[in-house]
């Protein structure tokens, strides 16, 4: 396939680069942290969105090394930034079955310097879904390090709550669908206002992300949602940009 192939050049051409969405504290407006984002400029396609390339990453078991490659280069960033934010970084479930993501997370945090409080790793429930004991040791293992583990798209699986009860998360990302329509449906809105309430009762923190409007980020203050990540407050930024991140609303 066309798009595998140029995925293994890739690697090799450093055609790849990370963004970083901003994420900000509620209360105090300030920035606590950000997600590193993908981007791959082709030299001939230009720019390749992460939706048309991380599933065939994933297939051809190319998203190991890509993978390595995001955390250190997230890691590496991160310890250079004025402000001490944390960095959270996507992982696909291949990354969990087909390399040795506790060495990979270890080796980075050594090599790179970042403290292991300041790396955070988002996961969906998919990962859940299969080897679940052997996640299970593994998720442990990030806290103990200091790792915070984030469910990413929470309440798009079918799981949500079970997985919950049984895996390690530090925080909960709301899946940006419910942020969208919350301000339309009653019954949406009840559903965000319980997983806000949740989170505090299980010690957990909450991020709601894709959030786009004032009245969005209002509802969510009225729900006491400590933190939000959107294009209402910061779009992807550079690395040099992201050290420095201030809210463009408040
Ligand atoms: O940045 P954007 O909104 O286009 O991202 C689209 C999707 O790609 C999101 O679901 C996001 O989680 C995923 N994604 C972005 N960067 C990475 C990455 O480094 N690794 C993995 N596995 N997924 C990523
Ligand atoms: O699946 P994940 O949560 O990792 O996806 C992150 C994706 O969400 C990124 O591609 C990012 O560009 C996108 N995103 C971030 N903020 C917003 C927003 O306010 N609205 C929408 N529609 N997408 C957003
Ligand atoms: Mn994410
Ligand atoms: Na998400």
């Amino acid at each position: 396939r066309m798009v595998e192939h140029e995925l293994r050049l890739a690697i090799g051409r450093d055609e790849f680069d990370l963004l970083y969405q901003p994420q900000f504290s509620l209360e105090t407006e300030e920035a606590c942290g950000t997600e590193a984002l993908i981007r791959w400029h082709h030299p001939v396609h230009g720019k390749i969105a992460p939706a048309h390339f991380i599933s065939v990453a994933e297939e051809t078991g190319l998203i190991v090394p890509l993978g390595e490659w995001v955390l250190r280069r997230a890691c590496s960033d991160a310890v250079k930034w004025e402000k001490p934010l944390t960095v959270a970084v996507n992982l696909s479930p291949a990354q969990f079955r087909d390399g040795d993501i506790v060495q990979t997370v270890a080796s980075v945090l050594k090599d790179t310097g970042l403290p292991p409080e300041r790396l955070e790793l988002e996961i969906t429930e998919n990962l859940l879904i299969n080897d679940t004991e052997e996640v299970l040791q593994k998720l442990k293992t990030f806290r103990k390090l200091g790792v915070a583990v984030a469910m990413d798209d929470f309440g798009t699986g079918f799981s949500s709550l079970s997985y919950l009860a049984r895996f390690p998360f530090s925080k909960i990302k709301i899946d940006r669908h419910f942020i969208q329509t919350m301000t339309k449906d009653p019954a949406v809105k009840a559903i965000v206002r319980t997983i806000i309430a949740l989170g505090k009762s299980l010690d957990i923190t909450i991020t709601a992300e894709g959030v786009e409007t004032v009245e969005q980020a209002r509802m969510l203050r009225e729900f006491g949602c400590p933190e939000v990540q959107g294009f209402l407050y910061s779009q992807p930024i550079s690395a040099e940009e992201a050290g420095h991140a201030k809210p463009k609303v408040s």
